[in-house]
């Protein structure tokens, strides 16, 4: 009888023991998650000048804005994208399907090939101010020909 109860016990102490480490990790995962989360939890706003992550303009740490474009058939999204005379431009470009291209001499934008599922970037300064309609370089469909990027360049 007594030899059960300390069997039960024993065992009772054993499972005990073997749960202790995943109590352990669950306490550390909740301590860990509450310490990442902290510094969000209470974000100020950015400061000025840092934009928001949400916007598809960003400025890198070399202080060139970076426009994000997607291509895909027939489009560039977004359709136009508003830059400055005089201050350097990065594109990262990438495409839903097949391979395009961007290309434009009066802007100053180098032939770059657009693959699918990859980031291609070419930085421009825009010389001169207007509205800019930039073709698709690489033929890619029926649609090609309608296929363009327009660039506003503005003070
Ligand atoms: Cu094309």
């Amino acid at each position: 009888m007594g030899r059960r109860r300390d069997d039960l016990v024993e065992r009772s102490l054993s499972t005990l023991m073997s749960f202790k480490p995943t109590y352990m990790l669950a306490a550390a995962a909740l301590i860990a998650g509450a310490f990442a989360f902290t510094p969000h939890a209470g974000a100020a706003p950015a400061p000025p000048g840092i934009p928001d992550d949400s916007m598809s303009t960003v400025v890198s740490a070399h202080n060139v804005r970076t426009i994000d474009v997607t291509a895909y058939r027939y489009s560039f999204e977004p359709e136009t994208i508003t830059v400055h005379e005089g201050e350097p431009v990065t594109l990262v470009l990438t495409s839903k399907d097949v391979t395009h291209g961007i290309a434009d001499a009066d802007l100053g934008i180098a032939n770059t090939v657009i693959l699918k599922g990859k980031k291609s970037t070419v930085t421009f300064t825009p010389k001169k101010l207007g509205t800019f309609k930039v073709h698709c370089s690489v033929f890619c469909g029926i649609g090609h020909g309608n296929m363009m990027l327009t660039v506003k360049v503005i003070k």
